[in-house]
């Protein structure tokens, strides 16, 4: 059949609401793509379209495993490009909070009319000799009132499969939708083709990549880029970005954060969430395989989670998200022992490297093979200088594959939160854990989040950067809104849940971790879990209440960790960061900064000359050599 002379499926696009059916209509007209498929979400589609890039050479099976492919993509297209993602509002400050000395740290905007040319230089023709996929899917349960829906357009048929893993994708999607508003979501890999030309394995286009939203329009328009941050719409654009503007208009929050169930060995059950940057540890918590007898650990979601105050005061979190979309290189049965049950099954990976026998391998999986065929497809060797997978190569998996599933993942009210958790990788300076004195206090720490660059953006080296709340490059609205939202949302708490912070990376005179880290990291969340019931005394400090030297349960551990080091605030360390982020907030955030969080900055001021006498001194400061 034929809508403005295009071929849907070959079939009457039956169900299909109407307001759906022009947009799908406009776009076509300026895209110009070959034909059109509207996704039902079945698996006969599902596997039709792999055998097709199969045949293409865009997927390679994975013959050791079940239903599992490799795909490579274009070595300059393999992480999130956040110069290139924009937020468009009609004015500059409901985007970014600082007008006059624009940094784009906290929000790149740009205006209606700027985006709309960009967009007019971008996507007439985009679609030349492609397909055109249209893939209604939901956030959350179908039909949860905490749900969102949205639908993608696409010409890739990767981004479709993996959609299908991520989203809840299909024809019921439509049904639930009826004739109500949905979030736009355009994509395009910028690689049009002539009449006779092939596509290259991996197209896009990485001069002309732009990642844009419009949170006053929910669209969301994506080009030149194939990289799953950039082009699984739900995702990072859907989810956390316009997700956080719709929040705060609504009274949630949308965040990068991850949640679990923990089990205690009373039987008691309590979950938890925790922020953490990219590429920092957030499946592996997700999951973690207690190494403390009785513990057990369930996991709701490994990176987003939407969380709303219900009509009892008490906060409950969704994840929006049906997959994991997690970092390959250092997933291992050590590791991460759940993720390695998961991910050989109906997963897609992208980047990771070939082994002879059809399997895959990356750097810290285990034992190196001789010999493989690497992410850029080029014969590899045990003895090679490069690595084998990218470093910020993925698996996309279903999340029903985890063996350790919450039960209540799907739950539509969602889960109660018991308590909060933020970290970075901070290798001096910053205790294993601390708990925030207060809400107001919590939402500070949050802030002042700094962390080593990872491998998921652009970023190069090991250079310490903010990122409040692990939202920087997520961020769908001003900053400094956001700070306040937060603030409020404490208001409308019964038990606000208490606010941790932690710190899997200090590193000890000679450079090497001074933790565990893991499955061991239950000794650190068993600590907060028993504070947030007030059953353990802690230990006042400038940055709020850390455990008591023999506050965590270090038994049986192979090494004993020098739990003083781990726990220190070093005065000299601690000075100094308060100013650097005195000055953050001055020149990043500037007037839209609440004053509550000025107030929380000059009680840290002060409570660091009040306990300087406590510390451990600064030589465990100064001795820090960065390694790498
Ligand atoms: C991710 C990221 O892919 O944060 O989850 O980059
Ligand atoms: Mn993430």
């Amino acid at each position: 059949m034929v809508a403005g002379g295009w071929t849907i499926n070959g079939v009457e696009p039956n169900g299909v609401p109407s307001h759906v059916m022009e947009w799908i209509q406009h776009w076509a007209e300026i895209c110009q793509p070959t034909d059109i498929h509207i996704m039902d979400g079945s698996d006969e589609e599902d596997q039709m379209l792999k055998k097709m890039m199969v045949e293409q050479g865009v997927l390679i099976p994975l013959t050791k495993y079940q239903n599992c492919y490799l795909a490579r993509t274009d070595p300059k297209d393999v992480a999130r490009t956040e110069a290139r993602t924009v937020i468009s509002t009609k004015n500059k400050i409901d985007t970014h909070p600082v007008t006059d000395t624009y940094s784009g740290k906290l929000g790149h905007w740009i205006s209606p009319e700027d985006l709309d040319k960009k967009i007019q230089s971008l996507f007439p023709g985009c679609m030349n000799g492609r397909t055109m996929y249209v893939i209604p899917f939901s956030m959350g349960p179908v039909g949860s009132q905490l749900s969102r829906i949205g639908i993608e357009i696409t010409d890739s048929a990767y981004v479709s499969v993996c959609m299908r893993i991520m989203t809840r994708v299909g024809r019921q999607v439509l049904n639930v939708l009826g004739d109500s508003p949905f979030v736009k979501g355009v994509h395009s890999v910028g690689a049009p083709l002539k009449p006779g030309e092939h596509s290259a394995l991996w197209p896009c286009n990485p001069d002309k990549v732009l990642i844009a939203h419009k949170p006053e329009t929910s669209e969301i328009i994506s080009f030149g880029s194939g990289y799953g941050g950039n082009s699984l719409l739900g995702k990072k654009c859907l989810a956390l970005r316009l997700g956080s503007s719709i929040a705060r208009k609504e009274g949630w929050l949308a965040e990068h954060m991850l949640i679990s169930g923990v089990t205690m060995p009373n039987g008691q059950k309590k979950y938890i969430t925790a922020a953490f940057p990219s590429c920092c540890g957030k499946t592996n918590l997700a999951m973690l395989q207690p190494k403390l007898p009785g513990y057990k650990v369930t996991v709701v979601g490994d990176d987003i989670a939407w969380l709303h105050p219900d009509e009892n005061g008490q906060l409950r979190a969704i994840n929006p998200e049906n997959g994991f979309f997690g970092v390959a290189p250092g997933t291992n049965f050590q590791s991460n022992p759940y993720a390695m049950a998961s991910i050989f099954k109906d997963t897609i990976f992208s980047n990771v490297a070939l082994t002879p026998d059809g399997g895959v391998w990356w750097e810290g999986m285990g034992p190196k093979p001789k010999s493989c065929i690497d992410w850029r497809g080029k014969p590899w060797r045990a003895s090679s200088s490069t690595p084998a997978a990218h470093p910020n190569s993925r698996f996309c998996t279903p999340l029903v594959n985890c063996p350790v599933l919450d039960p209540a993942w799907e739950d539509p009210h969602g889960v109660p939160v018991s308590a909060i958790f933020f970290g970075g990788r901070r290798p001096s300076g910053v205790p294993l854990i601390y708990q925030a004195i207060s809400w107001e206090h919590g939402v500070f720490m949050g802030a002042a989040v700094k962390s080593e660059a990872t491998a998921a953006a652009e970023f190069k080296g090991k250079q310490i950067m903010h990122d409040p709340f692990s939202m920087r490059p997520f961020f769908g609205y001003n900053f400094g809104d956001y700070l306040r939202h937060w603030l409020s949302i404490g208001k409308l708490l019964k038990n606000p849940p208490p606010i941790f912070m932690v710190n899997w990376f200090r590193r000890g005179h000679d450079g090497g971790l001074l933790w565990p880290g893991f499955g061991d990291n239950i000794r650190v969340l068993e600590w907060a879990l028993n504070r947030s019931a007030g059953q353990l005394p802690a230990s006042g400090r400038c940055v709020g209440w850390v455990p008591t030297h023999d506050g965590l349960d270090i038994h049986g551990l192979e090494e004993s960790p020098d739990m003083e080091a781990l726990l220190a605030t070093p005065t000299r360390f601690w000075r100094e960061e308060a100013a650097e982020i005195r000055q953050y907030f001055k020149s990043e955030i500037g007037d839209s900064l609440p004053t509550e969080m000025w107030r929380q900055l000059d009680k840290l001021d002060k409570r660091i000359e009040v306990f300087s006498d406590y510390n451990v001194e600064e030589d465990e400061y100064h001795s820090y050599e960065p390694i790498g």
